[in-house]
């Protein structure tokens, strides 16, 4: 143990009571969440394609004209009637729900007098183990998922001779098969997703309303003798075992039936477990593939780290403030569980990564796009992962096949939309209720961010000229298409602002004449098309169409406390102090507002910041970090980080104001929710270096706090490899590697600097 440093370890002195106490291992598909029971081992397990739900077709009749009545009453100033008209006569169904596989149960006989008991999670080698000895002899678990071989493997040595039973279930419909040494688990997910937490789950037996089917299986190899039990192993006098589980499913794209049309998923299992196996070789392959990826970036805060047990550290650290090991140890942890939930070939980290023990999981545990889902991937790029980007590039292509049919339907429009809901199916349409969170395509735009940023920090030109200008071509054609006059401007109307109202009439309103969001969510796209149309030399025409939009869109307005408004008018605020920020989107992810070049507009932020208050869930306390990281305020960024790291227990409910970390460092919303994770991790890359247009800062918002560090292999826009040593809050070292002439600010001082 002495040889990892604490700042990429998890360790506890006890099993996992809670399943927010469990540790995840992850192959990008395939999850586990770990207890480390003494007597009892519980392995939660789960499938990235494992959701309710087919194909379907989500058009609806008559909502396009909703849509333009929906539009005249706002312009003519009646919010409430627009509001109804939208959620009445043009929103949609929900999106279906993702769903948990079952679990792996093993009963050991051991003597009960256990000590020295220990439970680990090291992310710089991406394993987990349990260790404890029972009468002075040690008993050992290993557990990695690997992505190479496509499996989650273990390894458990006992001190003496051991017997244990082993399950495999799932609260999915399914039965087991038991061979030899294996056991099979079929299964299949609700083709009818449950719409509320009241409803029970049915299974269909029509082919066309039944869903995706899967096979788990898995296989223990042991010096034991292996009878057959009750769908279990009972295994018997063994000194040592591994278990290999794997998994796959009938999904076979979001466009095809996954019963009628589903792939083979029953041989692939079979044929991974008959495979010969050799553990060190494939625990040797893992750690390689992983190390390739994690070990790209190197972050030292100069911590001097802490021996507590994670859950008490988290808990010390209120106190003290001063273990920046800790800061070191969630930066770390949120590019592990990037890294583990989001791999080539795999779907994308969804609103709790792949992680996910609940049948009705909190919003369904799907791709919630008017924030999450992008925060999952803000880290992604600048941390030197591409690959890891790719399975959101795939699903943004998917959406922009699936938006073509919403974008026609529920707008006579060109191009494609999205909503603020996305599921396997590549959902597209609104969902029901408020339109507050239902009517808001601009996750259209906002995905159009990702395509092109992943560009911007690779240069790899093809993939902008195949991959990124058509999607984003389209995109800009849907919007061209909805933005109409407006004393003078081109709105959308009616605007929404994620999930923000203000007070109309003396009512809560949801929707006014336009949002500032949705304006620069275009905005930004537009800028992103004209620098890609002018990079590939292509569409001279609609770029310069582009360039007179722009000029015709609402600009910023600020409003009776100097901060930024949300909406068209200066509306009395129904909630100041809530979680979403929406109308910062400016500032950041985009840089229409930026510190240095728009100063006045900043400090209009700054105002909506400070106005907003710094607390609300884990998420929102991520975006803050961010926020203010762009605003070059590295102190009040740490106050955020300090507050990201507020323990929360297990059992506390559904709250919005009270966001930190749970005691296996996931993001409590609470609930547990991924996106905070991820949040933090952008926020704190973005504190040290923020890159854009050619320029390059470096250590932009340092707080006192970190006088000293180093942070290597970070990526700025340009594909430019960034190390920087830091001392008595100067950079006194710094190494970029790449090509292009690029703008460097360092230490206040800005310098040209050809690579
Ligand atoms: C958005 C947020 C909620 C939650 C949900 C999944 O709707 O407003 O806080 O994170 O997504």
């Amino acid at each position: 143990m002495s040889s990892i440093k604490n700042s990429s370890i998890l360790k506890y002195s006890s099993p996992a009571k809670a399943w927010t106490q469990a540790l995840p291992i992850g192959n990008g598909k395939l999850g586990a969440m770990i207890f480390g029971g003494e007597m009892e081992e519980t392995i939660c397990l789960n499938h990235d394609e494992l959701w309710t739900g087919y194909p379907t077709d989500r058009t609806r009749r008559g909502a396009y004209h909703a849509y333009r009545r929906a539009q005249e009453l706002a312009l003519e100033g009646k919010l409430h009637e627009a509001s109804k008209e939208i959620e009445e006569n043009f929103e949609g169904g929900w999106s279906d729900a993702y769903l948990p596989l079952g679990k792996i149960e093993i009963a050991f006989k051991t003597k009960r007098r256990i000590s020295s008991y220990l439970r680990t999670l090291d992310i710089s080698n991406a394993v987990s183990n349990v260790s404890y000895t029972v009468s002075g002899k040690e008993y050992k678990r290993e557990y990695f998922a690997s992505y190479p071989d496509g499996m989650i493997c273990s390894r458990f040595t006992f001190g003496d001779r051991t017997d244990f039973e082993i399950k495999l279930s799932s609260d999915l419909l399914s039965y087991c098969n038991i061979q030899e040494d294996k056991i099979f688990l079929y299964g299949e997910c609700p083709g009818v997703c449950f719409s509320n937490n009241n409803e029970n789950i049915e299974y269909s037996d029509k082919p066309k309303e039944r869903g995706i089917r899967f096979c788990a299986g898995l296989k223990v190899i042991t010096d034991g003798q292996i009878k057959e039990g009750n769908c279990s192993l009972l295994v018997n006098n063994a000194s040592r075992a591994e278990i290999y589980f794997t998994a796959e499913t009938s999904f076979n794209t979001p466009f095809k039936h996954p019963f009628t049309d589903g792939k083979e998923y029953k041989q692939p299992v079979i044929e991974k477990l008959n495979e010969e196996k050799n553990y060190s070789l494939l625990l040797k392959r893992h750690t390689d593939d992983y190390k390739t990826i994690y070990d790209r970036v190197e972050l030292n805060l100069g911590g001097t780290g802490s021996d507590l047990d994670t859950d008490k550290r988290l808990e010390a650290f209120q106190n003290t403030k001063d273990d920046s090991g800790l800061v070191e140890l969630l930066y770390n942890y949120g590019r592990y569980l990037i890294i583990s939930s989001s791999r080539p070939g795999s779907q994308p980290a969804n609103l709790q990564g792949i992680w996910n023990d609940k049948i009705k999981a909190p919003w369904h545990s799907n791709y919630t796009v008017n924030i999450n889902t992008e925060m999952n991937y803000w880290p992604v790029l600048m941390c030197s992962m591409p690959e890891i980007n790719l399975p959101l590039i795939n699903m943004i292509k998917e959406l922009s096949i699936a938006g073509r049919d919403t974008a026609e339907n529920r707008y006579r429009s060109r191009g494609w939309c999205s909503h603020h809901n996305v599921d396997i199916w590549r959902l597209t349409t609104p969902v029901a209720g408020n339109p507050c969170w239902a009517f808001w395509h601009g996750s259209t735009g906002w995905f159009c961010r990702h395509i092109f940023e992943h560009y911007e920090y690779t240069g790899d030109i093809d993939y902008l000229k195949t991959t990124a200008y058509p999607i984003m071509k389209t995109a800009t054609l849907f919007y061209l298409d909805n933005l109409i006059e407006y004393n003078g401007n081109l709105i959308f109307t009616p605007g929404t602002s994620p999930e923000n109202g203000f007070i109309y009439e003396g009512k809560d309103c949801f929707v006014a004449k336009y949002s500032m969001m949705s304006i620069s969510i275009a905005q930004d796209l537009f800028q992103n098309m004209i620098k890609a149309a002018e990079i590939l030399d292509t569409d001279e025409q609609l770029v310069s169409q582009l360039k007179e939009t722009i000029s015709k869109l609402p600009g910023f307005k600020t409003g009776s406390f100097g901060q930024l408004l949300e909406f068209d008018d200066d509306y009395p605020e129904r909630e100041i102090n809530h979680r979403h920020v929406s109308h910062l989107y400016a500032l950041h992810p985009a840089n229409i507002i930026t510190a240095d070049g728009t100063p006045e507009l900043a400090n209009a932020c700054r105002k909506t910041l400070e106005r907003r208050g710094d607390n609300g869930t884990g998420w929102s306390l991520g975006w803050k970090i961010n926020f203010w990281a762009r605003l070059f305020d590295g102190n009040h960024a740490l106050k955020l980080i300090e507050m990201q790291l507020r323990p929360v227990k297990s059992n506390v409910p559904h709250k919005v104001h009270c966001g930190g970390t749970y005691e296996n460092l996931f993001d409590a919303h609470p609930p547990f929710q991924i996106d905070g994770n991820f949040g933090f991790v952008s926020g704190v890359t973005e504190m040290f270096m923020q890159s854009r247009d050619n320029k390059i800062y470096l250590l932009p918002a340092l707080p006192d706090k970190w006088s000293s560090g180093s942070v290597k292999g970070l990526t700025a826009k340009g594909n430019v490899k960034v190390d920087i040593t830091w001392e008595n809050g100067k950079v006194t070292d710094y190494k970029l590697t790449g090509k292009g002439k690029y703008e460097v600010i360092v230490n206040g001082k800005s310098q040209t600097v050809e690579l």
